[in-house]
């Protein structure tokens, strides 16, 4: 059996397509079922649904085999845990966007960088923000948030922020404009080493497949 853990939303939805490219077929809809282990059309696959943050501890840990996350989760997971045991082998052009700095626009961000000001910065993806901020020489106070970042400028919590954008909506209904564009994300497969010697005749194949499929979207 291979187990692939995926996080419901725009991750299940963009891997469905890849997972179709292998002949995989999810049998259920998350969205309307409340199990969390889904059966696909192949006896030997399932798909396990868990939070966007716990795919890499999934899949380091070895309750599923193969995974799908966010650049962004990568960094941070690495960054509190390390990474032991997870292989990285292929970026699947899922899921895009870029990790950014924003504030109110009526904040002088390029003054205040100027002036050395200290900026109180409020995220979830606090090492992203710390190396950043660190290489920019920029002294920042870090406030730790789990979601609506976007509330912190306007409530005074914080002068910054730094989060995901990625048609830019969020940004501006709220009257927030992007100062710094970090990085560009994606998500990556990511594959339990001691599985991968194990169950290598079923997991090389499905790698393969999924970097044929990567590459035919790209051209
Ligand atoms: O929601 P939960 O706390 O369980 O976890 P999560 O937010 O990490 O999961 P999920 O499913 O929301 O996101 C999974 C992955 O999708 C992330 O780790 C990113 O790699 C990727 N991704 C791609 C995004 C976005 N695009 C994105 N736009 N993740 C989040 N957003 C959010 C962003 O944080 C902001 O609030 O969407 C809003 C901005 O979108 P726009 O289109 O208005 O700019
Ligand atoms: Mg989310």
């Amino acid at each position: 059996m291979i187990t692939l853990a995926l996080s419901k939303g725009r991750i299940f939805d963009e891997t469905l397509p890849l997972l179709a490219a292998a002949g995989i077929e999810v049998l259920e809809n998350p969205e309307k079922s409340r199990k969390l282990i889904l059966p696909t059309n192949r006896p030997d696959v399932q798909v396990v649904l868990v939070r966007a943050s716990d795919v890499p501890t999934y899949v380091e840990y070895g309750g599923a085999d193969v995974g799908v996350c966010g650049k962004d989760t990568l960094i941070e997971h690495e960054a509190e845990w390390g990474i032991n045991g997870l292989f990285q082998p292929l970026d699947l052009q899922i899921a895009k966007c870029r990790m950014s700095v924003a504030v109110r626009a009526d904040f002088d961000y390029a003054h205040a960088v100027r002036q050395g000001a200290r900026l109180s910065v409020a995220t979830k993806y606090t090492a992203i923000a710390r190396e950043f901020f660190a290489t920019k020489g920029v002294h920042v106070d870090l406030i730790k948030l789990y979601g609506s970042m976007e509330l912190a400028p306007l409530t005074g919590l914080a002068d910054a922020i730094v989060d995901l954008v990625s048609t830019g909506n969020t940004l501006k209904a709220n009257q927030l404009v992007e100062v710094e564009h970090i990085m560009d994300i994606s998500s990556r497969l990511v594959v339990n080493q001691a599985a991968l010697k194990v169950k290598q005749s079923q997991l090389r194949p499905l790698i393969q497949t999924f970097t044929q499929a990567v590459a035919a979207r790209a051209a």
